[in-house]
């Protein structure tokens, strides 16, 4: 699930680096470790986390119209798949295409061996006449290693790219058209502006999961850096601004404290209601989605929309 830009700093650096900084801030990339990978699952079945159920609509409603745009001009395709979550929504691409008789095959692009390992594993269960490989390689490195073969068709999918600051995103997207190959498709999600009301709610849901998604982030200082932190002192913030269509997370200290994390030899002060700015989440126009194909060196395709119009998943063409 993680879509990093640059692996080459460590979680100790990173923390060091974020905790000491004024304004606090430690990246949501290290949400995904174990326990939040379940945790990030459960979040997908919430009633407030529309997202999930937005995509999975779009790709039941539009699998016929997909499989004819990546196949047209009768040639074979390979679904490169950056970050498959669950796998629910690629699902429903598998069961179709093969139902279907497409000549493709199913490439799941993972840095780690585990998540390749475990999806490969599962779709080869759920369907024992895919074609699959799972590439245990960073995302830019395995498209250059499948340039030249038959058309790729890769999936971004569940507003992933919204996690990344609009430079990061701008630098990520540009790779990713240097390193296709003239041809290639990208269906990428992304997550529409909408009701102030109903964002929020979807990183604040009644039940607390994302709050636990949140917290983990110290959880996993505690237990791989030997953090001191007390949990019970600190409190899930998200907020969301219209205007920027920026929806952010926060860990609040509620009192000033100074937390001592072994690893890194060092404590942390705290002044009370201090943050630690931990999540993006990006909402877009249209018009943003349309300029970020541009700049980025694509060109769009087609939108595909849910019913209410909360989420699009865009096909571009490099
Ligand atoms: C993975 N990513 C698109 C999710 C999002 O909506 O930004 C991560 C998430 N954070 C809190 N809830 C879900």
């Amino acid at each position: 699930m993680e879509t990093t830009v640059t692996t080459n700093s460590s979680f100790a650096d990173d923390v060091r680096e974020g905790l000491t900084a004024s304004p606090k801030h430690v990246s949501s990339k290290y949400f995904y470790d174990q326990q939040g990978d379940q945790l990030f699952q459960q979040i997908m079945h919430l009633k407030e986390y529309y997202l999930t159920d937005c995509e999975l609509e779009i790709f039941q409603t539009q699998k016929e119209t997909w499989l004819d745009l990546f196949r047209e001009h009768g040639s074979a395709f390979s679904l490169v798949d950056f970050g498959a979550g669950d796998g629910l929504k690629t699902k429903v691409l598998l069961e179709h295409f093969l139902q279907a008789n497409a000549n493709f095959r199913y490439l799941p692009v993972d840095i780690s061996a585990n998540a390749v390992d475990g999806l490969v594993a599962d779709v080869k269960q759920a369907f024992p006449a895919l074609r699959v490989e799972g590439m245990r390689s960073e995302y830019f490195a395995a498209l250059r290693s499948l340039s030249g073969q038959q058309r790729n068709v890769i999936l971004f999918l569940g507003s992933n790219i919204g996690n990344f600051s609009h430079p990061e995103a701008i630098a990520f997207l540009r790779q990713l058209a240097d390193s296709a190959s003239k041809g290639d498709l990208l269906l990428i999600g992304f997550d529409l502006k909408k009701d102030p009301a109903v964002i929020l709610d979807a990183y604040n849901d009644a039940s607390g999961v994302t709050r636990a998604f949140n917290l983990n982030l110290l959880r996993r200082i505690n237990r791989e850096l030997g953090g001191h932190f007390d949990l019970q002192t600190f409190m899930h913030y998200p907020t969301y601004d219209p205007m920027t269509g920026e929806a952010r997370s926060y860990l609040v200290s509620t009192q000033a404290q100074r937390v001592r994390i072994e690893a890194l030899e060092t404590e942390i002060e705290f002044d009370a209601w201090e943050a630690i700015y931990t999540e993006t989440s990006q909402k877009y126009t249209l018009q943003e989605v349309e300029h970020m194909a541009k700049v980025s060196g694509f060109q769009v395709r087609r939108h595909f929309f849910d019913q209410r119009g909360y989420f699009v998943d865009s096909v571009w063409e490099v």
